[in-house]
Protein backbone atom coordinates (compact mmCIF):
# COMPACT_ATOMS: atom_id res chain seq x y z
CA UNK A 1 0.00 0.00 0.00
CA UNK A 2 1.67 3.09 -1.12
CA UNK A 3 1.16 5.87 2.14
CA UNK A 4 -1.68 7.25 3.38
CA UNK A 5 -4.81 9.20 2.15
CA UNK A 6 -3.51 13.16 2.38
CA UNK A 7 -3.47 16.34 0.47
CA UNK A 8 0.03 14.92 -1.10
CA UNK A 9 -1.70 11.67 -2.36
CA UNK A 10 -5.50 13.02 -3.30
CA UNK A 11 -4.39 13.49 -7.07
CA UNK A 12 -3.35 9.92 -7.67
CA UNK A 13 -6.94 8.63 -6.57
CA UNK A 14 -8.74 6.37 -8.69
CA UNK A 15 -10.62 8.62 -11.45
CA UNK A 16 -14.29 7.27 -9.91
CA UNK A 17 -13.30 8.57 -6.41
CA UNK A 18 -14.85 11.82 -5.89
CA UNK A 19 -12.37 14.83 -4.15
CA UNK A 20 -12.78 17.66 -3.20
CA UNK A 21 -12.95 20.34 -6.57
CA UNK A 22 -11.50 23.22 -4.86
CA UNK A 23 -8.32 24.66 -3.21
CA UNK A 24 -8.36 23.41 0.43
CA UNK A 25 -5.41 25.61 1.31
CA UNK A 26 -7.52 28.74 0.15
CA UNK A 27 -11.12 28.04 2.67
CA UNK A 28 -11.35 29.81 6.20
CA UNK A 29 -13.02 28.24 9.00
CA UNK A 30 -16.90 29.44 9.82
CA UNK A 31 -17.93 26.51 11.74
CA UNK A 32 -16.54 24.71 14.85
CA UNK A 33 -18.26 21.33 15.41
CA UNK A 34 -18.17 19.71 18.79
CA UNK A 35 -18.15 16.01 18.84
CA UNK A 36 -16.45 15.24 15.13
CA UNK A 37 -17.50 11.39 15.19
CA UNK A 38 -18.82 9.77 12.57
CA UNK A 39 -22.34 10.33 12.38
CA UNK A 40 -20.48 14.30 11.66
CA UNK A 41 -18.70 13.37 8.87
CA UNK A 42 -21.09 11.16 7.33
CA UNK A 43 -23.96 14.45 7.42
CA UNK A 44 -23.08 17.94 8.55
CA UNK A 45 -19.24 17.76 7.25
CA UNK A 46 -20.32 16.32 3.57
CA UNK A 47 -22.92 19.39 3.51
CA UNK A 48 -20.51 21.78 4.47
CA UNK A 49 -18.34 20.16 1.70
CA UNK A 50 -20.48 20.73 -1.02
CA UNK A 51 -20.67 24.51 -0.01
CA UNK A 52 -17.04 24.42 -0.34
CA UNK A 53 -17.02 23.42 -3.37
CA UNK A 54 -19.54 25.51 -4.18
CA UNK A 55 -17.21 28.98 -3.46
CA UNK A 56 -18.17 29.36 0.08
CA UNK A 57 -15.19 29.61 0.75
CA UNK A 58 -15.34 30.95 4.68
CA UNK A 59 -16.96 27.96 6.25
CA UNK A 60 -14.71 25.12 6.61
CA UNK A 61 -14.77 23.14 10.10
CA UNK A 62 -12.74 23.33 13.27
CA UNK A 63 -13.45 19.54 14.48
CA UNK A 64 -13.72 19.42 17.65
CA UNK A 65 -13.90 16.03 20.06
CA UNK A 66 -14.75 16.66 23.79
CA UNK A 67 -13.32 13.44 25.17
CA UNK A 68 -11.32 11.26 23.24
CA UNK A 69 -7.92 11.59 21.17
CA UNK A 70 -9.03 9.24 18.31
CA UNK A 71 -10.38 11.19 15.87
CA UNK A 72 -7.61 13.36 15.81
CA UNK A 73 -4.99 11.19 15.50
CA UNK A 74 -6.91 9.20 12.80
CA UNK A 75 -7.39 12.54 10.27
CA UNK A 76 -4.69 14.53 11.16
CA UNK A 77 -1.66 12.73 9.33
CA UNK A 78 -4.57 12.77 6.22
CA UNK A 79 -4.65 16.32 6.79
CA UNK A 80 -8.29 16.43 7.83
CA UNK A 81 -9.56 14.32 5.21
CA UNK A 82 -11.53 11.12 5.08
CA UNK A 83 -13.73 9.02 2.69
CA UNK A 84 -17.29 8.62 2.85
CA UNK A 85 -17.86 5.31 1.32
CA UNK A 86 -21.46 5.79 0.45
CA UNK A 87 -23.55 1.60 0.53
CA UNK A 88 -26.53 0.35 -1.15
CA UNK A 89 -27.08 -3.07 -2.73
CA UNK A 90 -26.50 -1.14 -5.88
CA UNK A 91 -22.75 -1.20 -4.96
CA UNK A 92 -20.50 1.75 -3.63
CA UNK A 93 -19.48 4.79 -4.18
CA UNK A 94 -16.46 6.68 -2.46
CA UNK A 95 -16.07 10.65 -1.64
CA UNK A 96 -13.21 12.31 0.14
CA UNK A 97 -14.69 14.77 2.22
CA UNK A 98 -11.98 17.89 2.75
CA UNK A 99 -14.38 20.24 4.77
CA UNK A 100 -13.12 19.68 8.15
CA UNK A 101 -9.41 21.94 8.08
CA UNK A 102 -8.49 21.36 11.54
CA UNK A 103 -9.18 18.98 14.59
CA UNK A 104 -9.20 19.85 18.43
CA UNK A 105 -9.07 17.08 21.37
CA UNK A 106 -10.66 19.29 24.42
CA UNK A 107 -9.48 17.64 27.14
CA UNK A 108 -5.55 17.79 25.85
CA UNK A 109 -5.62 21.66 25.54
CA UNK A 110 -9.34 23.06 26.47
CA UNK A 111 -7.33 26.87 25.41
CA UNK A 112 -6.98 26.09 21.84
CA UNK A 113 -10.86 25.10 21.72
CA UNK A 114 -11.44 27.68 23.08
CA UNK A 115 -9.44 29.77 21.10
CA UNK A 116 -11.16 28.28 17.98
CA UNK A 117 -14.92 29.47 20.11
CA UNK A 118 -13.59 33.13 20.24
CA UNK A 119 -12.29 33.64 16.61
CA UNK A 120 -14.57 36.31 15.18
CA UNK A 121 -14.22 34.04 11.68
CA UNK A 122 -16.61 31.45 13.67
CA UNK A 123 -20.16 32.02 12.93
CA UNK A 124 -21.90 28.47 14.24
CA UNK A 125 -21.25 25.79 15.98
CA UNK A 126 -22.66 22.74 15.47
CA UNK A 127 -23.08 19.36 17.96
CA UNK A 128 -23.26 16.04 18.02
CA UNK A 129 -22.28 15.01 21.53
CA UNK A 130 -25.29 12.49 22.01
CA UNK A 131 -27.96 12.10 23.79
CA UNK A 132 -26.39 11.60 27.25
CA UNK A 133 -23.62 14.61 27.01
CA UNK A 134 -26.39 17.47 27.24
CA UNK A 135 -26.17 16.12 31.00
CA UNK A 136 -29.86 16.01 31.95
CA UNK A 137 -31.33 14.90 35.52
CA UNK A 138 -34.00 12.78 35.98
CA UNK A 139 -36.84 15.62 35.20
CA UNK A 140 -34.78 17.11 32.05
CA UNK A 141 -33.73 19.75 33.91
CA UNK A 142 -29.79 19.90 34.21
CA UNK A 143 -27.52 17.78 36.00
CA UNK A 144 -25.93 20.56 38.28
CA UNK A 145 -24.73 18.07 40.75
CA UNK A 146 -22.38 16.39 37.56
CA UNK A 147 -19.20 16.33 38.52
CA UNK A 148 -17.97 17.88 34.85
CA UNK A 149 -20.68 20.47 35.22
CA UNK A 150 -19.26 21.18 38.82
CA UNK A 151 -15.77 21.45 37.35
CA UNK A 152 -16.89 23.58 34.70
CA UNK A 153 -18.20 26.20 37.09
CA UNK A 154 -15.34 26.07 39.40
CA UNK A 155 -12.67 26.43 36.20
CA UNK A 156 -14.25 28.13 33.27
CA UNK A 157 -11.15 28.46 31.95
CA UNK A 158 -10.61 24.56 31.26
CA UNK A 159 -14.12 22.88 30.79
CA UNK A 160 -14.73 19.74 30.12
CA UNK A 161 -18.14 20.03 29.20
CA UNK A 162 -20.04 21.75 25.84
CA UNK A 163 -22.08 23.95 28.33
CA UNK A 164 -18.76 24.94 29.83
CA UNK A 165 -17.11 25.52 26.36
CA UNK A 166 -20.26 27.33 24.60
CA UNK A 167 -20.40 29.68 28.15
CA UNK A 168 -16.68 30.74 28.26
CA UNK A 169 -16.66 31.37 24.64
CA UNK A 170 -19.95 33.35 24.72
CA UNK A 171 -18.32 35.65 27.75
CA UNK A 172 -14.76 35.74 25.75
CA UNK A 173 -16.96 36.77 22.61
CA UNK A 174 -18.44 39.48 24.26
CA UNK A 175 -16.29 40.66 26.09
CA UNK A 176 -13.85 41.31 22.71
CA UNK A 177 -16.48 43.24 21.19
CA UNK A 178 -17.23 39.56 18.65
CA UNK A 179 -21.26 39.15 18.14
CA UNK A 180 -22.20 35.54 19.59
CA UNK A 181 -22.14 32.78 17.06
CA UNK A 182 -25.43 30.63 16.42
CA UNK A 183 -25.66 27.20 18.18
CA UNK A 184 -27.09 24.48 16.11
CA UNK A 185 -27.42 21.34 17.60
CA UNK A 186 -27.50 18.22 15.81
CA UNK A 187 -28.42 15.70 18.09
CA UNK A 188 -31.91 13.28 18.54
CA UNK A 189 -33.23 15.15 20.84
CA UNK A 190 -36.89 16.56 21.18
CA UNK A 191 -36.69 20.57 20.31
CA UNK A 192 -32.89 20.07 20.09
CA UNK A 193 -32.29 23.69 19.98
CA UNK A 194 -34.68 24.92 22.53
CA UNK A 195 -33.35 22.11 24.61
CA UNK A 196 -29.89 23.00 24.70
CA UNK A 197 -30.90 26.45 24.98
CA UNK A 198 -32.85 26.06 28.26
CA UNK A 199 -29.86 23.90 29.54
CA UNK A 200 -27.33 26.49 28.39
CA UNK A 201 -29.16 29.51 30.09
CA UNK A 202 -29.47 27.01 33.59
CA UNK A 203 -25.83 26.65 33.40
CA UNK A 204 -25.06 29.98 32.47
CA UNK A 205 -27.36 30.92 35.97
CA UNK A 206 -25.06 28.85 37.87
CA UNK A 207 -22.59 30.83 36.81
CA UNK A 208 -24.26 34.96 37.03
CA UNK A 209 -27.03 36.09 36.36
CA UNK A 210 -25.94 38.42 33.09
CA UNK A 211 -24.61 35.50 31.06
CA UNK A 212 -27.96 33.78 31.47
CA UNK A 213 -29.73 36.90 30.29
CA UNK A 214 -27.09 37.11 27.40
CA UNK A 215 -27.08 33.21 26.19
CA UNK A 216 -31.20 33.23 26.39
CA UNK A 217 -31.21 37.19 24.57
CA UNK A 218 -28.57 37.37 22.72
CA UNK A 219 -27.81 33.51 21.41
CA UNK A 220 -29.67 32.21 18.65
CA UNK A 221 -30.28 28.26 18.80
CA UNK A 222 -32.35 26.71 16.35
CA UNK A 223 -33.45 22.96 16.43
CA UNK A 224 -32.40 21.14 13.41
CA UNK A 225 -33.34 17.41 12.63
CA UNK A 226 -31.07 15.47 10.94
CA UNK A 227 -30.77 12.16 9.75
CA UNK A 228 -28.47 9.73 8.11
CA UNK A 229 -27.74 5.80 8.72
CA UNK A 230 -24.04 5.44 9.85
CA UNK A 231 -22.67 2.38 11.33
CA UNK A 232 -19.56 1.89 12.83
CA UNK A 233 -16.29 1.53 10.50
CA UNK A 234 -14.81 -1.75 10.87
CA UNK A 235 -11.33 -3.25 10.19
CA UNK A 236 -12.79 -5.25 6.76
CA UNK A 237 -14.37 -1.59 6.46
CA UNK A 238 -10.65 0.34 6.35
CA UNK A 239 -9.48 -2.79 4.21
CA UNK A 240 -12.10 -2.39 1.98
CA UNK A 241 -11.29 0.93 1.15
CA UNK A 242 -7.50 1.38 1.43
CA UNK A 243 -7.99 -1.43 -1.53
CA UNK A 244 -10.17 0.51 -3.89
CA UNK A 245 -8.04 3.91 -2.94
CA UNK A 246 -4.86 2.65 -3.70
CA UNK A 247 -3.64 4.01 0.11
CA UNK A 248 -4.36 3.71 3.54
CA UNK A 249 -7.45 5.76 5.27
CA UNK A 250 -7.66 5.03 8.84
CA UNK A 251 -10.88 5.98 9.55
CA UNK A 252 -13.51 6.22 6.41
CA UNK A 253 -17.03 6.26 7.39
CA UNK A 254 -19.84 3.86 5.57
CA UNK A 255 -23.10 5.10 5.08
CA UNK A 256 -26.47 5.19 3.07
CA UNK A 257 -27.27 7.12 0.15
CA UNK A 258 -30.15 8.71 2.05
CA UNK A 259 -29.76 11.71 3.97
CA UNK A 260 -31.96 14.70 5.23
CA UNK A 261 -30.91 18.07 7.30
CA UNK A 262 -34.12 20.62 7.97
CA UNK A 263 -33.10 23.11 9.67
CA UNK A 264 -34.95 26.63 11.01
CA UNK A 265 -33.99 29.13 9.39
CA UNK A 266 -32.86 31.69 12.12
CA UNK A 267 -28.45 32.45 11.91
CA UNK A 268 -28.15 35.93 12.87
CA UNK A 269 -24.51 35.76 11.99
CA UNK A 270 -24.96 34.38 8.80
CA UNK A 271 -24.81 30.45 7.27
CA UNK A 272 -24.04 28.94 4.26
CA UNK A 273 -26.92 28.71 1.51
CA UNK A 274 -27.12 24.83 2.60
CA UNK A 275 -30.35 24.86 0.73
CA UNK A 276 -28.50 24.94 -2.56
CA UNK A 277 -27.69 21.29 -1.75
CA UNK A 278 -30.40 19.61 -0.48
CA UNK A 279 -31.41 20.91 3.03
CA UNK A 280 -34.36 22.33 3.98
CA UNK A 281 -34.96 25.31 5.82
CA UNK A 282 -38.02 26.22 7.78
CA UNK A 283 -39.64 28.39 10.58
CA UNK A 284 -40.65 25.22 12.67
CA UNK A 285 -38.61 21.80 12.71
CA UNK A 286 -41.01 20.08 14.93
CA UNK A 287 -43.38 17.93 12.78
CA UNK A 288 -40.24 16.82 10.95
CA UNK A 289 -38.20 16.01 14.08
CA UNK A 290 -40.88 14.10 15.71
CA UNK A 291 -41.93 12.10 12.76
CA UNK A 292 -38.08 11.08 12.30
CA UNK A 293 -37.63 10.40 16.27
CA UNK A 294 -40.82 8.58 16.55
CA UNK A 295 -41.10 6.78 13.06
CA UNK A 296 -37.25 5.96 12.37
CA UNK A 297 -35.49 5.93 15.64
CA UNK A 298 -38.28 4.74 17.55
CA UNK A 299 -38.20 1.65 15.21
CA UNK A 300 -34.71 1.47 15.58
CA UNK A 301 -34.49 1.24 19.27
CA UNK A 302 -37.19 -1.81 19.25
CA UNK A 303 -35.16 -3.90 16.12
CA UNK A 304 -32.04 -3.29 18.20
CA UNK A 305 -33.43 -4.49 21.36
CA UNK A 306 -35.85 -7.50 19.77
CA UNK A 307 -32.88 -7.72 17.58
CA UNK A 308 -30.73 -9.09 20.29
CA UNK A 309 -33.03 -10.37 22.01
CA UNK A 310 -33.50 -12.92 19.10
CA UNK A 311 -29.57 -13.62 18.26
CA UNK A 312 -29.96 -10.96 15.01
CA UNK A 313 -26.28 -8.85 15.31
CA UNK A 314 -27.53 -6.34 12.39
CA UNK A 315 -30.50 -4.50 11.49
CA UNK A 316 -31.17 -5.86 8.21
CA UNK A 317 -31.33 -9.16 9.48
CA UNK A 318 -33.82 -8.16 12.11
CA UNK A 319 -35.67 -6.38 9.88
CA UNK A 320 -35.92 -9.68 7.60
CA UNK A 321 -37.34 -11.86 10.51
CA UNK A 322 -41.24 -11.87 9.81
CA UNK A 323 -41.95 -11.91 13.28
CA UNK A 324 -39.55 -8.42 14.04
CA UNK A 325 -40.83 -6.78 10.41
CA UNK A 326 -44.63 -7.32 11.63
CA UNK A 327 -43.88 -6.10 14.88
CA UNK A 328 -42.66 -2.79 14.00
CA UNK A 329 -45.50 -2.61 10.69
CA UNK A 330 -47.91 -2.67 14.41
CA UNK A 331 -45.05 -0.01 15.77
CA UNK A 332 -45.51 2.43 12.87
CA UNK A 333 -49.35 2.10 12.94
CA UNK A 334 -49.33 3.11 16.69
CA UNK A 335 -46.89 5.87 16.06
CA UNK A 336 -48.31 7.44 13.50
CA UNK A 337 -51.48 8.90 15.02
CA UNK A 338 -49.42 10.68 17.77
CA UNK A 339 -47.53 12.67 15.35
CA UNK A 340 -48.87 16.39 14.29
CA UNK A 341 -51.64 15.93 11.61
CA UNK A 342 -51.64 19.40 10.00
CA UNK A 343 -47.87 19.72 9.12
CA UNK A 344 -48.52 18.15 5.58
CA UNK A 345 -46.13 15.59 5.88
CA UNK A 346 -47.04 12.18 5.00
CA UNK A 347 -45.67 9.19 7.14
CA UNK A 348 -46.87 6.47 5.03
CA UNK A 349 -44.12 6.78 1.93
CA UNK A 350 -42.01 7.82 5.11
CA UNK A 351 -42.40 4.26 6.63
CA UNK A 352 -42.01 2.70 3.01
CA UNK A 353 -39.17 4.51 2.53
CA UNK A 354 -37.75 3.66 6.29
CA UNK A 355 -38.62 -0.27 5.14
CA UNK A 356 -35.98 -0.17 2.23
CA UNK A 357 -33.39 1.69 4.41
CA UNK A 358 -33.74 -0.55 7.16
CA UNK A 359 -32.75 -3.56 4.53
CA UNK A 360 -29.81 -2.04 3.19
CA UNK A 361 -27.65 -5.32 3.73
CA UNK A 362 -24.97 -3.24 2.08
CA UNK A 363 -24.80 -1.44 5.58
CA UNK A 364 -24.25 -4.11 8.22
CA UNK A 365 -26.12 -1.83 10.93
CA UNK A 366 -25.00 -3.29 14.25
CA UNK A 367 -28.22 -3.96 16.53
CA UNK A 368 -25.65 -3.49 19.78
CA UNK A 369 -24.66 0.28 18.10
CA UNK A 370 -28.02 1.20 18.66
CA UNK A 371 -29.40 -0.64 22.07
CA UNK A 372 -26.69 2.11 23.53
CA UNK A 373 -27.25 4.70 26.27
CA UNK A 374 -31.35 3.60 25.69
CA UNK A 375 -32.45 5.27 28.88
CA UNK A 376 -31.37 8.82 27.17
CA UNK A 377 -32.99 7.89 23.80
CA UNK A 378 -36.41 5.86 24.42
CA UNK A 379 -38.10 8.94 26.30
CA UNK A 380 -38.58 11.10 23.01
CA UNK A 381 -38.41 8.14 20.68
CA UNK A 382 -40.96 5.89 22.39
CA UNK A 383 -42.47 6.87 25.75
CA UNK A 384 -43.51 10.33 24.46
CA UNK A 385 -45.44 8.72 21.76
CA UNK A 386 -47.20 6.23 24.51
CA UNK A 387 -48.37 8.46 26.49
CA UNK A 388 -49.86 10.63 23.75
CA UNK A 389 -51.77 7.36 23.08
CA UNK A 390 -52.71 6.72 26.66
CA UNK A 391 -53.80 9.86 27.34
CA UNK A 392 -56.11 10.58 23.64
CA UNK A 393 -57.61 6.80 25.69
CA UNK A 394 -55.37 4.70 22.94
CA UNK A 395 -53.28 1.75 24.17
CA UNK A 396 -49.80 1.77 23.45
CA UNK A 397 -49.10 -2.51 23.40
CA UNK A 398 -46.01 -1.98 21.08
CA UNK A 399 -44.58 0.96 22.18
CA UNK A 400 -44.67 -0.62 25.88
CA UNK A 401 -43.33 -3.29 24.22
CA UNK A 402 -39.75 -1.62 23.32
CA UNK A 403 -39.39 -0.32 26.27
CA UNK A 404 -40.03 -4.10 27.79
CA UNK A 405 -37.41 -5.24 25.44
CA UNK A 406 -34.82 -2.28 26.86
CA UNK A 407 -35.36 -3.56 30.07
CA UNK A 408 -34.76 -7.66 29.31
CA UNK A 409 -32.15 -6.74 27.23
CA UNK A 410 -30.35 -4.84 29.40
CA UNK A 411 -30.93 -7.46 32.02
CA UNK A 412 -30.06 -9.96 29.43
CA UNK A 413 -26.02 -9.27 29.56
CA UNK A 414 -23.67 -11.23 31.35
CA UNK A 415 -26.43 -14.06 30.58
CA UNK A 416 -28.27 -14.75 26.91
CA UNK A 417 -25.77 -11.15 25.79
CA UNK A 418 -21.99 -10.57 26.41
CA UNK A 419 -21.27 -8.87 29.20
CA UNK A 420 -20.73 -4.87 28.09
CA UNK A 421 -22.31 -5.85 24.91
CA UNK A 422 -24.11 -2.95 24.84
CA UNK A 423 -23.83 0.31 27.52
CA UNK A 424 -25.78 2.46 28.89
CA UNK A 425 -25.29 5.33 31.48
CA UNK A 426 -27.34 4.02 34.10
CA UNK A 427 -25.54 0.36 34.27
CA UNK A 428 -24.32 0.88 37.52
CA UNK A 429 -27.82 1.39 38.63
CA UNK A 430 -29.40 -0.97 36.40
CA UNK A 431 -27.55 -3.86 37.57
CA UNK A 432 -27.87 -3.30 41.30
CA UNK A 433 -32.04 -3.15 40.42
CA UNK A 434 -31.38 -6.13 38.89
CA UNK A 435 -29.54 -7.64 41.43
CA UNK A 436 -32.25 -7.29 44.24
CA UNK A 437 -34.81 -9.61 41.98
CA UNK A 438 -37.99 -7.49 42.65
CA UNK A 439 -41.17 -8.15 41.39
CA UNK A 440 -41.59 -7.69 37.76
CA UNK A 441 -44.38 -4.68 38.81
CA UNK A 442 -41.65 -2.88 41.19
CA UNK A 443 -38.54 -3.58 39.14
CA UNK A 444 -40.01 -1.75 36.21
CA UNK A 445 -41.11 1.37 38.47
CA UNK A 446 -37.65 1.44 39.93
CA UNK A 447 -36.45 1.75 36.47
CA UNK A 448 -38.62 4.36 35.39
CA UNK A 449 -37.78 6.66 38.32
CA UNK A 450 -33.87 5.95 37.41
CA UNK A 451 -34.02 6.88 33.96
CA UNK A 452 -36.97 9.83 34.65
CA UNK A 453 -39.43 8.36 32.32
CA UNK A 454 -43.05 9.35 32.18
CA UNK A 455 -41.48 11.39 35.48
CA UNK A 456 -44.42 13.42 37.07
CA UNK A 457 -47.04 12.34 33.83
CA UNK A 458 -50.70 11.42 35.37
CA UNK A 459 -50.52 8.43 32.49
CA UNK A 460 -47.05 6.82 34.12
CA UNK A 461 -48.41 4.29 35.97
CA UNK A 462 -50.43 2.81 33.38
CA UNK A 463 -47.86 2.76 31.40
CA UNK A 464 -45.25 1.07 33.62
CA UNK A 465 -48.78 -1.60 34.05
CA UNK A 466 -48.21 -2.22 30.56
CA UNK A 467 -44.66 -2.23 30.16
CA UNK A 468 -44.23 -5.14 33.30
CA UNK A 469 -46.94 -7.15 31.61
CA UNK A 470 -44.47 -7.42 28.53
CA UNK A 471 -41.61 -7.72 31.14
CA UNK A 472 -43.29 -11.22 32.48
CA UNK A 473 -43.73 -12.58 29.03
CA UNK A 474 -40.28 -11.79 28.46
CA UNK A 475 -38.82 -13.64 31.59
CA UNK A 476 -41.46 -16.52 31.41
CA UNK A 477 -41.05 -17.14 27.02
CA UNK A 478 -38.67 -14.37 25.29
CA UNK A 479 -39.96 -12.47 22.81
CA UNK A 480 -41.55 -15.15 21.37
CA UNK A 481 -44.13 -15.19 23.90
CA UNK A 482 -44.32 -11.75 24.23
CA UNK A 483 -45.11 -11.53 20.38
CA UNK A 484 -47.62 -13.98 21.07
CA UNK A 485 -49.50 -12.29 23.49
CA UNK A 486 -49.86 -9.16 20.56
CA UNK A 487 -51.04 -12.01 18.38
CA UNK A 488 -47.83 -11.78 16.52
CA UNK A 489 -46.33 -15.41 14.99
CA UNK A 490 -49.18 -16.96 16.21
CA UNK A 491 -51.97 -16.96 13.52
CA UNK A 492 -54.17 -19.82 12.95
CA UNK A 493 -52.05 -21.98 10.02
CA UNK A 494 -53.58 -20.93 6.99
CA UNK A 495 -56.44 -24.02 5.63
CA UNK A 496 -55.56 -25.85 2.76
CA UNK A 497 -57.14 -24.44 -0.49
C1 LIG B 1 -29.75 5.22 15.74
C2 LIG B 1 -29.42 6.56 15.12
O1 LIG B 1 -27.88 4.63 17.03
C3 LIG B 1 -29.05 5.01 17.06
O2 LIG B 1 -29.62 5.19 18.11
O3 LIG B 1 -31.14 5.12 15.90
O4 LIG B 1 -28.08 6.87 15.21
C4 LIG B 1 -29.88 6.62 13.65
O5 LIG B 1 -29.13 5.74 12.85
C5 LIG B 1 -29.78 8.02 13.11
O6 LIG B 1 -30.51 8.89 13.93
C6 LIG B 1 -30.29 8.07 11.68
O7 LIG B 1 -30.40 9.39 11.29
Amino acid sequence: MNGRLSNATIAKLPAEVRVPSYDRNSVTPGIVHLGVGAFHRAHQAAYVDACLADGESNWSIVGVSLRSPDTRDALEPQDGLYTLAIRDSAGEQLQVIGSIQSLLVAPEDPSAVLAALIDPRIRIVTLTITEKAYLRAADGTLDGAHPDIVHDLANPGSPRTAHGFLAEALVRRRANGTPPFTVLCCDNLPANGATLHRLLIEFAKLRDADLARHVADDVAFPSSMVDRIVPATTDADRARIADELGVQDAWPVMTEPFRQWVIEDRFPAGRPAWERFGVTMVEDVGPFEDMKLRLLNGAHSGIAYLGLLTDHATVDRAFADPLIRQFVDRLWAEAVPTLPQDAGLDPIPYTAELADRFSNTALAHRTAQIANDGSQKLPQRIVASALARLEAGLLPEHLSLVVAAWIAACAARGGSLPQGHFTDPLDAALDDLFGRNLPTAETTAAVFDLAGFANGHPERHRLIEFVATHLVHFKQGGPKLAFAALGIGNEPPRRAE
